[in-house]
């Protein structure tokens, strides 16, 4: 059957498929995504307030791409004490913050207590405030430095207030590429098994992708259909995120640099492929503004949210460090066409500003 018809016909495609997809015309593709977006949301674009908080930058992995973390003998090198995470939390609350998005880098100096310690003073303080935390590259190091397994380190998290988690630390799951890029860190099976195991209890989370470098095609669609397969067993990613890969300040210049096309696409086909994963995020911290409210017509439905300081990606070169002023958000996703809607961090609707 035709490839334009399998996907008007919702049926379910292989990796060949979507292989296929990529040599499409733009706007077929687009056009093909938006009505799988339209039939689901409408004309709405969901975003939320949200603080994203990076604890610490000392870290024991080498990511080539990642342009954030500082080894022992670097002098940018910080830790951040719970007072001092608690004084952001404060400050972000006051303005209206209701996710606190907490990632860090490994660091081998901290200690099991001190992740869960900044999580059980945060919910503390604030019942009602969303925190998610830990990437299962963070989970996997903890496990392998303080000798916990994964059970046990998710169930802390829940004992200590965690609500959900993030979708870092997935990159690439082709096995050869990840060697290249991060080798050492969580490997693709064990990023895919704590994320199965935290929606096993009855937990949810989100997947990125960190896409735009060495990878070819195939392994992005691979990437996808890796987690689809989980999906189709849990039922518990809320959203999938391509990351358009920053090359700033880091080890990694030998990439085919995606073109606007080529990550409008990608989100296409993400949302043609991702059938059983509700949310399509542009993440506009690595997309740009633009093209993250462009790709809301190429099959996203998400802007993640107004974050208030950044410095992962924004190390790399993104222009995304001191977030985005809400009025100044929302009348972007209005001018652009779409209704802009507030959600929480599990997509119940909060707000919507007409
Ligand atoms: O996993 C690191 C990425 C991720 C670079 O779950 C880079 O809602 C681009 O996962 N260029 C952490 N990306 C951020 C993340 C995230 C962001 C927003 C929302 C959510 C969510 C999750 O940042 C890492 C890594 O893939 N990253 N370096 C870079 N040079």
């Amino acid at each position: 059957m035709d490839l334009v018809e399998k996907v008007r016909n919702k049926e379910r495609l292989t990796q060949e498929d979507g292989e296929a997809l990529y040599h499409l015309d733009l706007y077929t593709l687009g056009e093909l995504a938006d009505n799988i977006r339209r039939e689901k949301y409408g004309n709405k674009s969901y975003f939320n307030i949200n603080r994203h908080i990076n604890p610490t930058n000392v870290c024991a992995d080498v990511c080539k791409f990642c342009a954030y973390s500082a080894t022992r003998k670097n002098p940018n090198q910080y830790t951040m004490s719970h007072e001092q995470i608690l004084d952001i939390v404060d400050n972000s609350v006051k303005n209206g913050a209701k996710e606190m998005h907490l990632v860090s880098a490994h660091n081998p100096n901290d200690g099991v207590e001190w992740y869960m310690g900044a999580f059980r003073k945060i919910k503390d303080k604030y019942p009602d405030l969303h925190v998610k935390a830990m990437t299962a590259a963070e989970i996997d190091f903890i496990t392998r430095e303080y000798g916990h397994s994964y059970d046990e380190v998710l169930d802390m998290m829940i004992d200590n207030g965690v609500d959900s988690m993030p979708g870092g630390g997935a990159e690439i799951f082709d096995e050869k590429v990840r060697e290249y890029l991060c080798k050492g860190k969580v490997t693709s099976a064990q990023w895919l098994e704590i994320h199965e195991k935290w929606h096993n209890k009855g937990k949810q989370s989100n997947a990125t992708m960190l896409f735009g470098h060495v990878e070819t095609r195939a392994h992005r669609i691979d990437h996808m259909i890796r987690l689809r397969d989980v999906q189709d067993r849990t039922g518990g990613f809320n959203a999938f995120i391509p990351l358009v890969y920053q090359r700033e300040n880091n080890y990694m210049k030998n990439c085919n640099y995606p073109s606007g096309q080529e990550i409008l696409k990608t989100y296409a086909i993400s949302r043609i492929i991702l059938d059983n994963i509700p949310h399509i995020k542009s993440y506009w911290v690595t997309a740009s503004i633009n093209l993250a409210l462009i790709a809301q017509e190429f099959g996203c439905d998400d802007m993640d949210g107004t974050i208030e300081k950044e410095s992962i990606q924004s190390a790399a070169g993104s222009e995304g460090a001191h977030g985005m002023n809400l009025d100044d958000f929302v009348s972007l996703i209005k001018n652009a066409g779409f209704i802009p809607v507030e959600r929480d961090s599990l997509y119940n609707e909060l707000k919507v500003y007409t």
